[in-house]
């Protein structure tokens, strides 16, 4: 991990930092959309295919769908225990959505009318849940809970099966509990093409969300038009802004939590103080040996940085860079937290590691990375929902208002608009 002033930095230093994901995605455009076109072309045919291909999982076309009876096993083989805790999140998870969503038709009066929006529901959503060799259970609650709370009434997931031709039961079981239609034993660009076209098997959905490697979001883009998507998600990252309050063990642990989520993922330490971030890497240092995914860690950490400076400039950064993740750990947080522009989860104080956040507080964990947060939210009820405008226009209403539609109609040359307005004027 390199140390650097942040004066030395340059602006385009910090985009392409943000943008890191952008060329990956691109260079996977030509194979992931042959593979998308056979999926449409060929059906479950070439699902399985690919799943044989990329998953080493002989499947036949019933084994693309997840039954009752492989659901119940699913339950046997995770303790009592390891339910409960699935249970705990998915209800902080709900809790907070349903706190966040938007209310169903909210109306008020503006120049004698009532005006307002009304929010539904889309019907049919598609979750993707990463799976292969690490098991995302979380990510099945983040997906499917909010889709539920927010309504929507037919809600699939795809998530890949092993070699064995199974999904690994922690996310069976949080599929389950977090109320999922129905699961499908597909991943990949070929389930991402799936959901977006439908198969025999898959039913086609609205919209498409979740998160994904590089193909995962090479796919995702190029099926939107005909199915929408939530934003891309691709490697993970982290931001934390720290001064020298902070603990640096702590936040030596964020950073090496970080890191272990990929070789892609990034870890970013802006802090105050060049002492504290050289503190912080003794710690990482220290910490290292005795982490189990060492290796991962090791290789994301080529990437990562301390950047040094004074807050406002550290601030400057964090917006310019537009992190999926932000800790602020310094002794002023809410002062900080004001300035802060973009950013997908904010995190503030010293018990606040973003490892709580992925799991546990109940806000949820699917993020826009990549610097998409300067113009994306994290996923929420939102995202499953859309308005429509509710205009209730009596006759105070058509008084107040007429003559501008009516004048402006006339400017526009629309006569006929002009005379539904004077007709009514009129009565
Ligand atoms: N930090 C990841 C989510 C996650 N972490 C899932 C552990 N499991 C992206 O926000
Ligand atoms: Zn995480």
């Amino acid at each position: 991990m390199r140390v650097v002033d942040y004066s030395e930095l340059e602006i385009e230093d910090v985009r392409e930092i943000a943008r890191r994901q952008e060329e990956e995605v691109l260079d996977k455009i030509d194979p992931v959309s042959e593979i998308l076109e056979d999926v449409k072309d060929n059906g479950d045919l070439a699902v399985l295919n690919y799943t044989s291909r990329f998953d080493n999982a002989d499947l036949d076309q019933d084994g693309l769908l997840v039954g009752d009876e492989a659901i119940d096993n699913a339950y046997e083989m995770v303790s009592d225990q390891d339910i409960q805790v699935i249970r705990r999140a998915s209800r902080n998870i709900r809790e907070f959505h349903r706190y966040t969503k938007p209310s169903t038709l909210e109306l008020s009066e503006f120049n004698g009318m009532e005006l307002g929006v009304k929010a539904t529901p889309l019907d049919g959503v598609g979750a993707y849940v990463p799976g292969g060799k690490a098991a995302y259970p979380s990510s099945a609650l983040m997906t499917v809970i909010p889709a539920k709370v927010a309504g929507v009434e037919w809600i699939s997931v795809c998530t890949p099966p092993n070699p064995d031709g199974e999904i690994n039961p922690y996310t069976l079981v949080a599929c389950d509990i977090a109320g999922a239609d129905v699961i499908y034993r597909a991943g990949g660009v070929q389930a991402i093409g799936a959901m977006a076209f439908g198969t025999e098997t898959v039913v086609p959905v609205d919209k498409i969300v979740g998160p994904g490697n590089a193909y995962v979001t090479a796919a995702k883009m190029l099926v939107r038009g005909t199915t929408e998507i939530d934003f891309p998600a691709g490697p993970s990252e982290v931001l934390v802004l720290a001064d020298s309050s902070a603990n640096p063990t702590h936040i030596a642990s964020d950073i090496l939590a970080q890191a272990e989520h990929g070789g892609d993922s990034l870890s970013l330490l802006a802090t105050t103080s060049r002492e504290f971030g050289e503190e912080v890497l003794n710690q990482v240092e220290n910490l290292i040996d005795d982490r189990e995914r060492i290796e991962i860690i090791k290789k994301s950490l080529e990437k990562s940085m301390v950047v040094v400076g004074e807050i406002d400039e550290l601030i400057n950064f964090s917006n310019d860079l537009g992190p999926e993740h932000l800790e602020i750990v310094v002794e002023n947080p809410l002062n900080v937290l004001k300035k802060i522009k973009h950013a997908g989860a904010i995190f503030v104080g010293s018990y606040a590691p973003v490892a709580i956040g992925d799991y546990a507080t109940g806000c949820n964990h699917v993020l826009p990375t990549g610097g998409q947060a300067r113009v994306h939210s994290g996923l929420n009820t939102r995202d499953f929902m859309k308005t429509s405008t509710v205009q209730v226009v009596g006759r105070e209403g058509l008084n107040k208002v007429g003559d501008i539609a009516k004048r402006m109609a006339e400017i526009e040359g629309l006569e006929a608009h002009a005379y539904s307005i004077e007709t009514r004027l009129e009565d």
